[in-house]
């Protein structure tokens, strides 16, 4: 089942690139702003959404939908598409070619730790690179198979990571790296969490951590990081999801956990004020 559904979010990412790419090459614009005046979205991110919603329904009729802007809809085949029509957002807008459209296909409750994810597309259109997973036959760039190697110590290892859109929950996360910085080989604030899971995958950063994320950024990524070989782990012993996410190698993983830890990086979301906020 994993290879049908890894082949619809391929087929369908492809189509949704597309169209991204047509729009980005006409005049985009903020069309809305969501949980802050940074936190954004186009009228291409509801296109693309709705584009991959009615496509699904002719090709998969009864399965769930959850994607960020809104469009939903309960599963009664026991799959559920988890889906971010454009990821990395502010990187469309600015024109850096480094966005994405993200793809899952879950069982089992739509949510992460409860859910197994089936499939996961990662399309990059600017670049046209495309990640690809499906449960238990690996992870691919292309035709490439992708395998995390033996990671460096910490000290020359490379972190990728990113900000909140609330501006309190930024400084405390500068806060929390500037305990780290000099500890590591340097880090990388790319803009795009699922192209950030798919960077693990594909050995271009050594580990990942982020807070605040939402389902739709890291379905997709999770999984190729571990067709990779890495593993995804939480903050603490919760399950991974917004109150933090850690993806790699699983020895760097332990290590970066337990100096974020040391540092107060792992303060759970309600106790850093302001964190949901602009
Ligand atoms: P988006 O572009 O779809 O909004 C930026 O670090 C990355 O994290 C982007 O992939 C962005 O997704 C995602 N993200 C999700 N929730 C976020 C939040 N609360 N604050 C900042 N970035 C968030
Ligand atoms: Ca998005």
């Amino acid at each position: 089942m994993s290879t049908e559904l890894r082949d619809i979010a391929t087929k369908l990412a492809l189509e949704a690139g597309e169209l991204i790419a047509t729009r980005r090459a006409g005049h985009v614009e903020v069309a809305n702003t969501k949980s802050s005046d940074v936190d954004v979205v186009t009228a291409v991110d509801q296109e693309s959404e709705q584009l991959l919603f009615s496509r699904l329904q002719e090709l998969r009729p009864g399965d769930g939908f959850v994607g960020e802007e809104g469009k939903a809809q309960s599963s009664s085949t026991g799959v559920t598409w988890v889906v971010d029509p454009i990821d990395g957002t502010v990187n469309f807008l600015y024109n850096i070619p480094h966005y994405a459209v993200s793809i899952a296909a879950v069982t089992g409750e739509p949510s992460p730790g409860s859910w197994q994810v089936e499939a996961g597309v990662v399309y990059n259109p600017a670049t046209t690179e495309l990640f690809h997973a499906a449960r238990g036959q690996g992870a691919y760039l292309g035709q490439r198979r992708l395998q995390i190697g033996t990671p460096p110590p910490m000290n020359l290892a490379l972190l990728a990571t990113g900000f909140a859109y609330s501006q309190a929950m930024r400084v405390e996360q500068v806060r929390v790296l500037s305990q780290i910085i000099g500890e590591i080989r340097d880090i990388r604030r790319m803009g795009t969490a699922s192209l950030d899971f798919a960077a693990v995958a594909a050995g271009r950063v050594d580990i990942y951590f982020e807070r605040t994320l939402s389902p739709w950024d890291h379905a997709a990524g999770e999984l190729l990081v571990t067709e990779a070989g890495g593993v995804i782990q939480g903050i603490r012993d919760l399950p991974h999801g917004r109150e933090g996410i850690f993806a790699g190698h699983p020895t760097l993983v332990t290590q970066l956990k337990a100096r974020i830890s040391e540092v107060g990086g792992d303060t759970l979301l309600e106790d850093v004020p302001g964190w949901g906020l602009e």
